[in-house]
């Protein structure tokens, strides 16, 4: 797979970000269409080659430069940094957010406990898969408490009587409350992000990251954005400029048969147009 002209890109194999990272990536004029069996699968329309793993290999393999490129979540990148202790310093580069795969590391507790603050945690057992993130946390916190790394399944721990508390990734909250858990803290916002090779340094490929980076600023940004077409009364039209702030500079156009019709032509940021249509 050693091709100077190409660019390797790691990404999870199977989970919650495959599908996602598959789609940006499409749209920004790839055409991936994954098999169900191959480990390496290549776009004809930009020079790019995928490789699909375990989320948790693919920080490895990027700072090794096994791979140029790797679409990961920021808590899986930041774990493995921490457990490769300082080997991997400076770190390896995160080059864009992507939106998506949005979560939250968080510490829980019963939920008939009281949080009075992180000193809650003092002489506390705390399940977790994350256990060099937590370690980090409750060393800046001055808290001793004993952590119990589990692979999966966290948030059964309490119940189970193997841990008072747990630390998680939630994203809607759901788990913890089927649990009877409550989110005290949380620890790390994270969402997918790309990372990139440290020692890469090869300028055609160099050239491709930039205009993939290119593309996908585009697609995020479109995402975020939405073009409205309204008509309305020209006597409006400072009026409906202060509703939606969101809405730069509007192309204004008279309409035809109509002394004070217009068309108000504008690029509008998504969250704006929503709350404003409201
Ligand atoms: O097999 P592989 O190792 O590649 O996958 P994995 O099982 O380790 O990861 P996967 O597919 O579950 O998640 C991949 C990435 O998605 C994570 O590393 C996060 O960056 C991101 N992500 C976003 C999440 C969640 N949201 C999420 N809610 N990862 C896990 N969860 C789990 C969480 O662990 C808990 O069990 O969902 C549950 C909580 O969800 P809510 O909605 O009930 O709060
Ligand atoms: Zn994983």
């Amino acid at each position: 797979m050693k091709d100077d002209k190409r660019l390797f890109i790691a990404m999870q194999k199977s989970g919650r970000l495959t599908d996602k990272t598959i789609e940006l990536l499409n749209k920004c004029g790839l055409d991936l269409e994954p098999g169900k069996r191959e480990l390496i699968f290549s776009s004809k329309k930009f020079p790019v080659d995928i490789m699909l793993v375990r989320d948790d290999d693919i920080p490895e393999y990027v700072y090794d430069g096994v791979c140029d490129l790797g679409v990961v979540g920021l808590n899986v990148l930041e774990e493995t940094v921490l457990r490769q202790n300082g080997s991997m310093e400076p770190g390896i580069p995160v080059i864009r957010k992507l939106n998506y795969g949005y979560c939250r590391l968080s510490l829980a507790i019963p939920e008939k406990e009281n949080y009075d603050g992180p000193q809650y945690f003092n002489n506390k057992s705390i399940a977790t898969s994350y256990p060099k993130l937590l370690k980090k946390f409750l060393e800046q916190n001055k808290i001793k408490a004993k952590i119990i790394e589990l692979k999966g399944s966290v948030e059964i721990a309490p119940a189970l009587d193997i841990a008072d508390c747990i630390c998680d990734l939630v994203s809607t909250g759901s788990t913890l409350k089927a649990n009877n858990l409550k989110e005290a803290v949380t620890i790390l916002e994270s969402q997918s992000v790309v990372i990139q090779c440290p020692k890469l340094d090869i300028k055609e490929k160099l050239d491709l990251v930039n205009r993939l980076l290119t593309r996908l600023d585009g697609v995020i940004k479109a995402d975020q954005t939405k073009y409205i077409m309204m008509n309305a009364n020209k006597n409006s039209l400072e009026k409906i400029k202060s509703l939606l702030p969101g809405m730069g500079n509007p192309s204004i156009m008279n309409l035809a048969n109509s002394k004070d019709g217009i068309a108000i032509h504008a690029v509008c940021r998504e969250n704006i147009f929503w709350e404003t249509i409201e």
